[in-house]
């Protein structure tokens, strides 16, 4: 697989352009779009990460990364897609306020949507009373929210208040996830589920779907 490495590399280098027309190459090879995913574009961003953490990158490279990262996973995301049944299920998703990071919430939505799954994107930096409203539109099953800051992660909390405060918690499964996040914490803001990574949160919305099925009254 060291063929794609330059997939890799120009991720690590923030080269958007590079980026994309390495991915579109390995997938006219027929190389599986998770192996392009999970071998080369989430290393990528790990080591990104480490380099800020190093002070060997700053925020400039950091977006210039991200950008890389978004253009190589537009010719991606559609292998993803086609090859799955749609109609499992309606997902509302979103980067809570304050935050601004949707590489991941991104991926998340590449995987549910490759699994069946109507998602409807909100973006970053969405607002509790955005996902009550939007909540009360959509009538999505299922709920998630994204968050990559510490600072942020509160946020999420008062997302699911302002969610049972107009009275619509029951009707939806509330589902976190996110580098700060955690199992416990999602116990104690009240949250349904957390999933590490994106294909868990894949996992995570079919039990969720299954546990709404139980749930409903016989006919
Ligand atoms: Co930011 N940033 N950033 N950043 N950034 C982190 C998160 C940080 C850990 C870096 C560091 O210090 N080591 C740090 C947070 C520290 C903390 O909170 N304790 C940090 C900081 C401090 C900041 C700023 C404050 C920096 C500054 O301005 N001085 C600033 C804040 C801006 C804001 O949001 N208000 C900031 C800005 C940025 C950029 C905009 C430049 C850029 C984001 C661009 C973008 O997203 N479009 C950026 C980036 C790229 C990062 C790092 C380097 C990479 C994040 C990433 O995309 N990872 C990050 C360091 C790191 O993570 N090592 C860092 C790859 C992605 C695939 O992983 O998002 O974790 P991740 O998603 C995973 C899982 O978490 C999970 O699935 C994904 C794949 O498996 N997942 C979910 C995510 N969401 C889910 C939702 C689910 C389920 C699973 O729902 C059910």
């Amino acid at each position: 697989m060291e063929k794609y490495q330059p997939l890799y590399d120009a991720i690590l280098a923030g080269n958007a352009a590079v980026a994309r027309s390495t991915a579109e190459k390995a997938l006219a090879d027929g190389v599986d779009a998770m192996v392009l995913i999970q071998d080369y574009m989430m290393p990528a961003m790990a080591e990104v990460g480490q380099k800020f953490e190093c002070n060997d990158y700053f925020v400039p490279e950091l977006l210039l990364s991200a950008r890389a990262m978004k253009s190589a996973l537009e010719p991606v995301r559609p292998h993803l897609s086609a090859k799955n049944a749609q109609g499992a299920g309606r997902v509302l998703i979103g980067t809570v306020t304050g935050d601004l990071h949707d590489i991941g919430k991104n991926l998340v939505i590449a995987l549910l949507e490759g699994a069946g799954y109507e998602v409807l994107d909100l973006g970053v930096n969405v607002q509790p009373g955005q996902f009550v409203r939007k909540i009360q539109e959509k009538k999505p099953q299922i709920v998630a929210m994204s968050a990559l800051l510490t600072t942020t992660m509160p946020a999420m909390r008062t997302t699911i208040e302002a969610i049972k405060k107009a009275g619509i918690r029951d009707g939806v499964k509330i589902i976190i996830g996110g580098a700060p996040i955690s199992q416990k914490y999602a116990e104690e803001i009240g949250a349904d589920g957390y999933s590490e990574t994106a294909g868990a949160a894949v996992a995570l919305a079919k039990q969720m779907m299954g546990m709404l099925a139980q749930a409903k009254p016989a006919a």
